[in-house]
This record gives structure tokens, sequence and C-alpha cells, in this order.
């Protein structure tokens, strides 16, 4: 599991489009997105750089 700051994360619209690149590159994560933290946590099978660089390539890059 892991933890990510994304500063750009700012309303609904942007949690829906966080979930859906995290998804985009792997269809079975579990994404749970704190708004008023800016945190986004993912459940994933996957390498924490590939879910950073999907999130990145959405317009959401990680801190
Ligand atoms: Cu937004």
């Amino acid at each position: 599991m892991f933890e990510f700051q994304i500063p750009s994360m700012s309303c609904g619209h942007c949690i829906k489009a966080v979930t859906e690149a995290v998804q985009s590159v792997d269809a079975q994560a579990k994404v749970q997105v704190n708004l008023a933290q800016h945190q986004v946590t993912v459940e994933t099978s996957l390498q924490r750089a590939a879910i950073a660089a999907a999130l990145a390539e959405a317009g959401y890059p990680v801190q």
C-alpha cells in the first residue's frame, strides 16, 4: 500500500480523475482519496513508481 501527496487535487472531479488514472494501469487497484489532506492511498500490486507515473501523466504529479 502506498500513500501519495498530491497538492493539485482539489475537488470531486480530481478524485474521479486520480482514481481512473490509477485504475488505468491496475484495474484491481483500490484507491482512497482524502481531499482535505490532498492524500491518496493506493492498494496495488504494481510498483510505487508505476502509480506515480500514471498520476503525473493524468496531470496530478505527486510530491
Ligand atoms: Cu478537481
